[in-house]
């Protein structure tokens, strides 16, 4: 017959079980402070970038959303550091169209200004700046 002490211990090693999983889960979760921001390429205003500037934290994600007059798309020329990698890395360099929207997921991106612009329309004046804080 099992005594009363084992049955104890047997439910202390799984209560610790559960805790350690419930544990990892919540180190492993992304952190919550991590937000995501519009901007409309091709605005009211015709061939701009709405906003034109927009401040973010490291580890945002900005919504880029076909408005008015497209095909638009999104080329970084300048990043923090002169980092070209990092510029081809966060451009989206294919054209889009109606209703069209991708993210551009600015996680582990150092602090600094990112400006960019829409390929068919930069003589236009459709060009745009992100700032990572
Ligand atoms: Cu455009």
């Amino acid at each position: 017959m099992t005594s009363l002490s084992t049955i104890a211990r047997r439910l202390s090693v799984v209560v610790c079980s559960v805790l350690l999983m419930v544990g990892t889960f919540f180190l492993s979760a992304a952190p919550a402070s991590a937000a995501s921001h519009d901007i409309a390429m091709g605005g009211a205003k015709g061939l701009v970038f709405e906003p034109a500037s927009l401040t973010i934290a490291s580890g945002d994600t900005v919504n880029f959303a076909v408005g008015q007059l497209p095909p638009h798309n999104v080329v970084f020329e300048s990043v923090p550091g002169g980092d070209k990698d990092l510029a081809a890395k966060l451009s989206h360099k294919g054209l889009e169209g109606n209703g069209a929207s991708f993210s551009i997921d600015f996680a582990g991106a150092p602090a600094g200004d990112y400006s960019f612009f829409c390929m068919p329309h930069r003589g236009a004046g459709m060009v745009g700046k992100i700032t990572v804080q």
